[in-house]
């Protein structure tokens, strides 16, 4: 199947036109649809120690010590990072999550979300 509705129906003789084994394929209308996904961006800024923001990494987006370095060191040289992409309410969530951990914390650390 070439596209990722898994709706497609073969239909015709089951050997096509006479004994060619063609089908024509129709399409039916889809029954479950895949969510959208949102990317969850963290901003740079020149004040948020690169140690909060590593563990911040861990605790809400459950990277590894490695991966959460890698991350942190991404946005702290081209100033925008990719966190982990996520269904809509569970990108809504981390977000409002980095912001009141940054808050709480009184770093000026952003992170907001966009669609894929
Ligand atoms: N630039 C910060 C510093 O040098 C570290 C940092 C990294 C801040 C990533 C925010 O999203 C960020 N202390």
């Amino acid at each position: 199947m070439a596209d990722d509705n898994d709706n497609d129906q073969e239909q015709g003789d089951g050997a096509g036109g006479p004994g060619q084994g063609v089908g024509v394929v129709a399409k039916t209308s889809p029954k479950t649809k895949r969510p959208s996904l949102y990317k969850v961006l963290l901003l740079n800024d020149d004040y948020t120690p690169q140690e909060f923001v590593v563990w911040l990494l861990q605790a809400v987006f459950k990277k590894d010590a490695e991966e959460a370095v890698r991350i942190m060191l991404h946005v702290h040289q081209s100033g925008i990072g990719v966190c982990g992409v996520y269904t809509y309410e569970i990108a809504e969530t981390k977000v409002a999550q980095v912001m009141e951990l940054s808050r709480r914390n009184q770093h000026p650390l952003q992170c907001t979300m966009e669609r894929e």
